[in-house]
């Protein structure tokens, strides 16, 4: 079917600015004492009160607990009719304010309905317990249309038939699976040794000019992100039934959850890397399934070992360990990891572990240090295939190249430290890469692209805790990023067209985050310039970091130097206050040669692929032999530069695709079910622009369709013969036989405006003539026959 050009934003006409955005439809109400109204309460939330009479500026109203009170008429907000109660589209009310958005929402949330559209955007609220809207006999409903309210199904179904439309062969069976990790953060603990690291994208992601959709996840962590991910997957997966593929899919979320999430303050489950999935479209095979393994591992309880103990926090209320356990390993069998490279994985798991519980004793009177030879440094080198000697040189020593000779020399405690704690974060993260490496490669094999695809970006939200690091400032610039994409599309783009177009519109105003991405971005005075600058200095520290942004920063209305090391970001989801504790040191990432050499002797094929990866990506800043007096490699690029370059490529390749977006909202801090905050739940409706997008949606031209195609699309429900005439003639033509009011749609240079709803009827005429059409073409050749 080829469809309609249904673009997701109309032309806005009402203003809509600054942070503290003003509601409209909110004055000059209430007079008519039949109404109901909102009333603000002292604590803020709203109730719904009756108006029983107006006297100049003052009202009389009573609250459903039979209060009466007096209030200023302008302090009143026009409440729906209740007919509107928990209607699916922001769009379809009256009155579009504050405390009639949150009623509609919590109505609905009430009931279990966790999704409400808000014109082209799916709001998602957390319901923070199994809800029964899942499952085959959904999923059904949604594929043959017999239910329509908002659903992750709807949206990913809506996205298919974007992708589809232009073909003609309309079979689809999902075959490949990618998954590209353009950002990923990993946090052994979240409170104390938290470290990550940039990943880039596999190269010949970015040749890719997909046509296909994507679905756009945002909202802040905890809010529903990556479980509406597998969500939208579970319906990808059901559609490609039958090949075996579907399910090997689904198992690669347990799998790097396992390895790429963990528990913070915010999110039992947090994603701490970023997930762009890519699910292609065209002909498969069948792939055969494989068996359940178990495994005994020789690991102590998790109090033993230093990386684990330092949260305090070895439990999580409804998480059984072994259960999730065998979950992981069974999912391993799927995506084909054989026995004996997930025994390798969890020896890998193992030497991570241990490495941290590796001490160092000081051997001289200049603070030079020697492991200690206990059970932790053996083990280690038994984990990982070398000799206890040469772990004791790597942990120890480092060599240094001064023209042509190389100079062993010993290392200080906390440097010993650091190399120690570098090489157990680069095993961990280069196991995580080779498990992704190993999910994309058996959901590869063999198969063909088409170019077509679907991708679920699923990101991690924006952080704001008591004390932020390196880690939240990356995690919120990537967001702020991706605000831009959101604010692109449903405001930029859109505006541009309509300019374009020449078609009479007055310009929307929107919540612009530029001045905050320009402050991360701005060179050489931003934040991440002045990062870099101050990380390749060797004598730069944390606090002499802060003092620079102070120095060269403060005029950005977005940023505020706070005491010592601390500096503040105002967000669009807020301000965040960050600690430059460990900035340095996390944005270089340092690993030392000796440790990767270490790597490449090791008997275990692991660390061997490690050490020859790290090599020739040079994806970290590699330091020993190749550093030169004084400084890192200058070729070397820092944690935040590459993180920012991977952002970018992202966004390149999100680009061409059409995106559909889904904004998951956290209804409370608990978490818990069934409890709705009004003033958590507008504050992310409103530092995102959700509501700005259902008033400029409401007043616009969602639908638009090329003069030729309209008429072509058209044209034979005339009843008058025009075939001769222009595009444009023709499309006139038929917009006043089918009496289309004058202020439903708009004539631009190229292109045909509509506003929501008004294309159906001619869809609908023209569905009809065409049956009827097919009808007799049928009966006539039935006769024949
Ligand atoms: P996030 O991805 O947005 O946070 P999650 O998707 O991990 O958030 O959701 C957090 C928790 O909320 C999950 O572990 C579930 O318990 C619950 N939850 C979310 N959506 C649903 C749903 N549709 N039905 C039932 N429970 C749900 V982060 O990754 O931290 O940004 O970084
Ligand atoms: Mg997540």
């Amino acid at each position: 079917d080829e469809g309609l050009d249904t673009v997701v934003m109309p032309l806005p006409t009402i203003s809509t600015s600054s942070r503290e955005c003003r509601w409209a439809d909110t004055s000059s109400y209430a007079t008519n004492k039949k109404l109901q109204s909102w009333f603000q309460l002292p604590n803020g939330n709203w109730e719904l009160g009756k108006i029983l009479f107006t006297s100049g500026t003052e009202s009389t109203i009573s609250l459903p607990d039979g209060k009466v009170l007096k209030v200023k008429t302008e302090s009143l907000v026009a409440a729906n009719p209740d007919i509107l109660d928990g209607v699916d589209d922001l769009m379809q009310l009256s009155y579009l304010n504050e405390p009639s958005v949150l009623y509609n929402l919590q109505y609905r949330y009430n009931r279990d309905m966790i999704y409400t559209k808000a014109g082209p955007v799916l709001v998602a609220i957390n319901p923070f317990k199994d809800v029964p809207l899942y499952g085959n006999n959904y999923i059904q409903a949604y594929k043959n249309k017999s239910m329509e309210s908002p659903h992750v199904y709807a949206i990913t179904d809506t996205a298919i038939r974007e992708m589809i439309r232009d073909e003609v062969n309309q079979s689809i069976i999902i075959s490949v699976l990618e998954i590209a990790l353009p950002l990923k953060i990993w946090v052994i603990d979240s409170t104390n040794l938290a470290s990550w690291s940039a990943h880039g994208l596999i190269a010949s992601h970015l040749l890719w000019k997909f046509l296909g959709g994507f679905e756009f996840l945002f909202g802040e962590s905890g809010a529903g992100k990556t479980e509406t991910a597998k969500i939208a997957m579970q319906y990808l997966a059901a559609l490609g039934g039958g090949s075996g593929i579907e399910y090997e899919i689904l198992k690669t979320n347990p799998i790097l959850e396992a390895f790429g999430n963990a528990k913070t303050l915010r999110n039992d489950n947090s994603s701490r890397f970023g997930k762009l999935i890519e699910i292609h479209f065209s002909e498969t095979g069948k792939i055969s399934g494989a068996k359940i393994q178990t495994y005994k591992i020789n690991l102590k309880i998790a109090s033993e070992y230093k990386y684990l103990r330092q949260s305090n926090c070895y439990t999580i209320t409804g998480v059984n360990d072994a259960e999730h356990f065998h979950v992981v390993t069974e999912a391993l069998d799927i995506v084909h990891v054989s026995k004996e490279n997930q025994e390798s994985v969890f020896a890998m798991l193992a030497a991570v572990l241990w490495l941290g519980n590796v001490s160092f004793s000081v051997v001289d009177n200049e603070n030079h240090v020697e492991p200690v030879a206990d059970e932790g440094l053996t083990t280690v080198a038994k984990l990982i295939g070398c000799n206890v000697g040469d772990l004791k040189l790597a942990l120890s020593t480092r060599k240094m190249r001064v023209g042509n000779d190389t100079i062993v020399q010993r290392l200080t405690l906390s440097q010993a430290i650091d190399t120690r704690d570098a090489l157990a974060k680069s095993i961990y993260s280069c196991l995580f890469d080779w498990l992704v490496e190993q999910v994309n490669k058996s959901l590869a094999v063999g198969k063909r692209r088409t170019g077509r695809s679907i991708s679920i970006l699923d990101i991690y939200g924006f952080e704001s805790f008591e004390r932020n690091s390196f880690e939240q400032f990356c995690i919120n610039y990537a967001n702020e990023r991706l605000q831009q994409h959101f604010n692109r599309h449903l405001f930029k783009l859109e505006q541009e067209e309509y300019i374009q177009d020449g078609i009479d519109w007055a310009k929307v105003e929107f919540e612009d985050n530029q001045d905050c991405l320009s402050l991360f971005e701005k060179k050489p005075l931003g934040l991440l310039s002045l990062l870099d600058e101050e990380s390749t200095f060797p004598n730069g520290t944390d606090l002499t970091f802060a003092n620079k942004l102070k120095q060269h920063l403060n005029s950005n209305s977005c940023f505020r130097g706070d005491r010592g090391k601390a500096f503040s970001v105002s967000h669009y989801a807020g301000e965040v206050t960050y600690d430059t504790t460990g900035f340095l040191e996390k944005n270089r990432d340092l690993l030392h040669l000796d440790s990767i050499q270490l790597l490449s002797s090791c008997s275990c094929h692991l660390p061997q692929i490690f050490a020859s990866n790290m090599l020739t990506q040079t994806e970290k800043p590699i330091v020993g032999h190749l550093y030169k007096a004084g400084g890192a490699d200058s070729q070397k690029l820092s944690v935040a530069t590459k993180f920012k370059g991977q952002l970018f490529q992202l966004m390149q390749r999100l680009e061409n695709t059409t995106p559909h977006f889904i904004r998951c909202i956290k209804p409370n801090n608990s978490p818990s079910p069934g409890s709705y905050e009004q003033g958590l739940v507008l504050q992310q409706l409103k530092c995102c622009g959700v509501l700005e997008v259902v008033r400029i949606s409401r007043s616009g031209f969602p639908t638009r369709m090329s003069h030729q195609k309209f008429a072509r699309r058209y044209g034979f429900l005339l009843l008058e013969n025009v075939s001769s005439q222009d595009p444009l003639s023709v499309s006139v033509a038929i917009l006043h036989q089918f009496n289309i009011m004058p202020e439903m749609y708009q004539v631009g240079y190229t292109k045909l405006f509509f506003r929501t709803g008004q294309i159906g009827v001619l869809e609908d005429t023209r569905n009809r003539t065409l049956h009827g059409i097919l009808r007799v073409q049928s009966c006539f050749r039935g006769h024949h026959a």
